[in-house]
């Protein structure tokens, strides 16, 4: 008997380009056909044939508060009252610019957009406006959006120009891109001593979650920040996933660093499609119409995800509840890390606050070429095994999971459970 979730992915391949609105969701990654949810309520998920899954996915971020979140739901159906956008300024906008401004320390000015994506292009764009120049720096194993600048591949050698990570992206364009390896402050060195003059940005995840969950090595990013103010290259934190999530203030206050500008997104929208950029005001005094780095967007702060997001950001602030998704997630670690060793499964978990990565591989993964030694079809048995015993994880090897302030200790001591039976079944 076919489910529904078949019927619905059957369907959906005849509409949409792999049944999918985002390539992550098609399960490509672990094998099989992609779950279709419908509702969730605090840290559970259910799908459309009504199974319920404990969710580690929370929408990729966005869901720190749990799904469905009543204080976040009371403020969107309040606010969708009065219309859902204007194009025209609104309190909220105002609202939302002040509680950013005052959370994030670097941020003396804000932008809101409409997606993550938007705002790294934006901030990629004001950097190269500002500077005059044009080469970018990003680090391999970092995702800032499908931004045709930043889907560049590494070259060949560590300063040489990247080459374009997909097709449609003009060797031109990829060409203005250097790739450096993550947390390697020698090569950040080596690639600004011979193009520092001409890099406007080095855009980095302050703490990776797109190649896993990778931390900084010590000093990492104040080298980052040393080497660019050297060469009066911008500083760009992609703060998309970690902001509002390691930390009130970002990973910027958790690791004491100063960027240029800042990109948010995911939480800051409690749910809704929302981005923001932001830094220095004299920086930011260069985007329309203040100034003459162009960009716009119609939905931009629309009243009814900036209620989201207030809400969502309020939540945080009143109930500070950082201290406790650390705890969690080094709860989930160790959990894991003590399950594989048991089951003699090599396996090293990085963990940020409550982002987490379980890689297959003996570990220790510091940047894209140590995860890339992960056993991903071990991790795509794992997820398998995982999701029949109704633990929905990220359906790939090279995602970060996350934990909300709906899951208590008995979910996460389920989950390490689960996973201890679930390696003991993995092939050798
Ligand atoms: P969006 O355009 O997807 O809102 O944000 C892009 C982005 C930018 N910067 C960072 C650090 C990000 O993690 C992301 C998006 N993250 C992925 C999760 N790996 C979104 C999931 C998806 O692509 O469906």
């Amino acid at each position: 008997m076919p489910t529904r979730s078949h019927e619905l992915f059957q369907e959906a391949l005849g509409l949409i380009p792999g049944g999918v609105n985002s390539p992550v969701r098609a399960f490509k990654a672990v094998g099989g056909d992609p779950i279709f949810l419908a509702r969730g309520k605090g840290s559970r998920v259910w799908d459309v044939d009504g199974r319920e899954y404990l969710d580690y996915v929370g929408s990729w971020g966005p869901l720190i508060l749990g799904h469905a979140h009543e204080e976040v739901l009371a403020a969107m159906k309040e606010a969708m009252e009065h219309g859902t956008s204007f194009g025209a300024p609104t309190e909220a906008e105002v609202e939302m610019a002040r509680l950013i401004t005052r959370a994030v320390p670097s941020v003396e000015k804000v932008r809101m957009v409409n997606s993550g994506t938007e705002a790294t292009l934006s901030a990629v764009r004001l950097a190269r406006g500002a500077t005059g120049r044009d080469l970018l720096v990003k680090a391999e194993g970092c995702y800032h959006g499908h931004v045709d600048s930043l889907l560049v591949s590494a070259g060949s050698g560590v300063a040489t120009l990247g080459i374009p990570g997909t097709p449609g992206i003009p060797r031109e364009v990829a060409a203005l891109t250097l790739v450096v390896p993550y947390n390697d402050a020698g090569a950040l060195k080596q690639v600004f001593d011979r193009h520092g003059e001409r890099i406007a940005a080095l855009i980095l995840e302050p703490v990776a979650g797109n190649m896993g969950v990778v931390v900084p090595g010590k000093d990492y990013l104040a080298s980052a920040r040393e080497i660019t103010r050297r060469c009066g290259a911008l500083l760009i934190l992609d703060e998309v996933m970690t902001g509002f999530r390691v930390a009130y203030g970002g990973a910027q206050s958790l690791f004491g660093i100063d960027p240029d500008l800042t990109t948010l997104g995911k939480i800051i929208g409690g749910g809704l499609p929302v981005g923001a950029y932001g830094g220095k005001a004299d920086l930011m005094d260069r985007v329309a119409p203040a100034g003459p780095v162009y960009q716009a967007g119609t939905l931009s702060g629309n009243p009814l995800a900036m209620r989201a997001g207030l809400a969502t950001l309020r939540l945080l602030k009143k109930l500070d509840p950082y201290p406790r998704l650390e705890s969690l997630g080094r709860r989930m670690a160790d959990g894991l890390r003590s399950a594989a060793r048991e089951a003699g499964i090599p396996l090293t978990v990085n963990f940020c606050g409550s982002m987490l990565t379980p890689f297959f591989t003996e570990g220790p993964v510091t940047d894209f070429a140590t995860a890339s030694r992960s056993d991903t079809g071990r991790y795509a048995a794992f997820f398998r095994k995982m999701l029949e015993r109704g633990i929905y994880l990220p359906p790939a090897q090279y995602e970060a999971l996350f934990i909300s302030t709906a899951h208590d200790e008995s979910d996460l001591d389920r989950t390490v459970s689960a996973a201890r039976e679930s390696f003991r079944e993995l092939p050798r």
